[in-house]
């Protein structure tokens, strides 16, 4: 909501008269819908992107990354908390199916147990700097600048993985369950769409769009199918 009338704000001090939303639907090859996809949309009245205003936390949690998927604007720092009663030991990985995009930012964490350790929701809050500097902490934080892809994986849980994608443009989200991401205060005019899944093998085509105030569905369909996820 503070974004769409940051972006109306600046659009009026630009001229531009109104914003609009888009709503994505991506879809598989075989037109099945597919969750947790990246919608990125590139306005030609750009704006610069704005880190988000507390940090992203990334739990570990049962084992897994929660959530598996986060997108996150360019600036913005990740929060990594274990939650688990055991060691974990985050460190960025490649992304793609082949494993050959580089993350576009590298780093490895080891992050103690919960257990006696500083996690409660109250404490995350508290001194972020001290508790990344004390040995033995159980969450660290990572800033990210770079736009693109990160893999997450864990040193001691090879089954563990996760992704984060960092947004060059401040129009993005992701889709949920029926393959939707709705998109607000696009400004109006064209626009460019894209796609970014951690499956895909190749970038994804640009689809132009023309934005005006009033909603916009746009239909997304990947060249590929998603390997089905372990939930
Ligand atoms: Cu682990």
């Amino acid at each position: 909501m503070k974004k769409t009338l940051l972006t109306l704000a600046l659009g009026a001090l630009l001229g531009v008269a109104q914003a609009g939303t888009v709503q994505v639907l991506v879809t598989d090859k075989d037109g099945k819908p597919v969750a947790d996809a990246v919608v990125l949309i590139d306005a030609a009245n750009k704006i610069a992107v704005q880190p988000a205003a507390a940090p992203v936390v990334i739990a570990q949690e049962g084992l897994r990354f929660v959530p598996v998927l986060s997108e996150v604007p360019a600036g913005s720092t990740l929060r990594f908390v274990n939650r688990d009663a055991y060691d974990h030991h985050v460190r960025s990985t490649p992304s793609g199916p082949l494993g050959n995009t580089p993350a576009v930012k590298n780093f490895e964490l080891r992050l103690d147990a919960a257990e006696g350790a500083a996690t409660s929701p109250n404490d995350e809050y508290k001194s972020p700097a001290a508790t990344r500097k004390r040995s033995g902490a159980s969450s660290a934080d990572v800033k990210v600048d770079s736009a693109g892809a990160i893999g997450l994986g864990c040193h001691i849980h090879a089954s563990m993985r996760g992704q984060v994608y960092v947004s060059g443009t401040p129009w993005f989200g992701k889709t949920d369950a029926n393959g939707l991401a709705s998109i607000d205060g696009v400004p109006d005019g064209v626009a460019e769409l894209t796609v970014w899944h951690p499956d895909q093998l190749q970038d994804q085509p640009v689809q132009r769009l023309q934005v005006t105030a009033t909603p916009l569905k746009a239909p997304l369909q990947l060249n590929f199918t998603p390997r089905r996820r372990r939930s």
